[in-house]
């Protein structure tokens, strides 16, 4: 008996990439260096992502990941032809501003980098792939931090929007669906990932992350107006790093807790969506002695241009008590600051499996904003071994997407509109918070080690296959 699909027609089931994380070629046809140029593997990698880098430049001898990551630049024909084969209706990438602009602050843009998304999107569209755009995924033109301080400066709201001008003018007729910011609320957690911030001795955090932050918000609504300005059709949404904080316990002070933990994130996508700074960040400011500095029009720039859509990554759900002993009990690897859930279990580097996270995340974010949602990233890190005949059983990779599938399924069921799917990493790539290799999401196996050694060969995995059906019967084949 056939079963009918609960996810609607046209859902953009796809993956989802980051230009850092695949593209390599990090300094060729006139790109400039990018902050994730300077992330090593191993422990300083998080010292610099939280704002503390000793050096601007790329010290010799030390392996950086992003350098030649999987050579995408170089393979992308491969790589898509390996998307269409699986089914994909949508491909998430990113922009990389210093192909661009090299610098960030250059007159002209680079014409070798705008060509080169010219041929991915002509690419993509030759299989009827929608493309799906991420304009800034952690990554700052390093120029702009030497000359300006990156995000806490003013000058970077002018900037990014000569970009994104640049790039609807360039691809207005090859990209509809475009995304401002990567996990805009990132800023908060690692300053350097999400906006190239580097602290200096003495400064308040707060108010430097929040000054920056309205400089992204400001920009996101440049961007946003100039979309609808250049490509009429577009629809242009913003990018949180959703999961529903729980509260450890029914205690009242959890659950308050609890609630300012997911306003902490929701505070972007308040301003982004609802197109004004919420009350409770006022009070927050307040009780801080935060003065956020806004211009003249600010405010009626924001309360203009909100987005169309809200997209979101989800792994993971969070936890949060306000017991100390139980606070003790931080779960590995989450920068989020989450307590261990006694009701879940983790993957390898610590994150929580919460399948039912996804639905209540889709529904709150849902009941909150009333605007179609797109889930941009979501996916298992895990290690992959090879079988003794070659092939790859990642069957742990299916369970939690089926189990995901099921629960978004049940979402849509709720009312909630979901437009599209895209999984994170369907070809291996290196890992954002550790730089690694071995931490792998993919449907498709690349040859490549931690150290940047390996082949670079690509090869199909089990979930290849499967999630070719599960896209072909619309999410209704689990
Ligand atoms: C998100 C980022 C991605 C991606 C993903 C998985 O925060 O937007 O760039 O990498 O997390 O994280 P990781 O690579 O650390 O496993």
């Amino acid at each position: 008996m056939k079963t009918i699909s609960k996810f609607p027609d046209g859902f953009l089931w796809g993956g989802a990439t980051a230009a850092n994380q695949i593209e390599g070629a990090y300094l060729e046809d006139g790109k400039g260096l990018t902050t994730v140029d300077l992330l090593p593997t191993g422990k300083e990698r998080f010292k610099i992502m939280e704002g503390y880098p000793s050096t601007l430049e790329p010290h010799k001898d030390v392996y950086y990941p992003s350098h030649q990551a999987i050579d995408f630049y170089h393979n992308y024909k491969e790589d898509i032809a390996l998307f269409a084969e699986m089914g994909f209706k949508s491909f998430r990438l990113s922009i990389s501003w210093a192909r661009i602009f090299p610098n960030g602050d250059d007159r002209e843009p680079n014409e070798a980098g705008l060509q080169f998304y010219d041929n991915v999107f002509d690419e993509l569209l030759k299989y009827n792939i929608e493309p799906v755009v991420t304009i800034a995924h952690f990554d700052v033109p390093v120029h702009l931090i030497k000359e300006y301080g990156s995000w806490k400066n003013r000058k970077l709201v002018d900037f990014y929007e000569k970009y994104t001008r640049t790039i609807f003018e360039r691809y207005k007729d090859k990209v509809t669906y475009w995304m401002t910011f990567n996990e805009i609320n990132m800023l908060l957690h690692l300053p350097f990932t999400g906006a190239g911030i580097v602290f200096e001795e003495g400064e308040d955090k707060n108010q430097v992350l929040y000054q920056a932050a309205h400089h992204q918000l400001v920009a996101s609504a440049l961007a946003v107006k100039a979309c609808h300005e250049i490509i009429p059709n577009a629809q242009i949404g913003c990018m949180l790093a959703a999961g529903k904080v729980y509260p450890y316990t029914s205690n009242p002070d959890d659950v308050l807790k609890a609630m300012e933990k997911d306003r902490e994130s929701f505070f972007f996508i308040d301003v982004q969506s609802r197109g004004k700074y919420p009350g409770y960040a006022k009070r927050f400011f307040r009780d801080n002695d935060l003065t956020i500095k806004m211009e003249d029009g600010d405010e009626e720039i924001l309360r203009n241009n909100t987005v169309d859509y809200i997209g979101f990554s989800y792994y993971a759900s969070r936890c949060i008590s306000t017991d100390p002993e139980i606070l003790k009990n931080q779960t590995a690897g989450n920068v989020f600051g989450s307590v261990k859930n006694p009701y879940l279990k983790t993957s390898e580097w610590g994150w929580t499996i919460d399948p039912k996270g996804i639905r209540i995340t889709a529904n709150q974010l849902y009941d909150r904003y009333q605007k179609p949602l797109f889930v941009v990233e979501n996916g298992l890190g895990a290690v992959d071994q090879f079988a003794s005949d070659g092939s790859i059983q990642d069957d742990y990779r299916i369970d939690y997407l089926r189990q995901h599938f099921e629960q978004l399924g049940e979402a849509i069921e709720d009312g909630v509109e979901i437009i599209g799917y895209t999984s994170w990493g369907p070809i291996d790539l290196v890992s954002a918070s550790t730089g690694e290799m071995k931490k792998r999401y993919g449907y498709i196996y690349v040859d490549r080690d931690n150290e940047g050694k390996g082949s670079l060969q690509r090869k199909r995995k089990k979930s290849f296959d499967w999630y070719k059906k599960v896209i072909a019967s619309n999410g209704s084949d689990l």
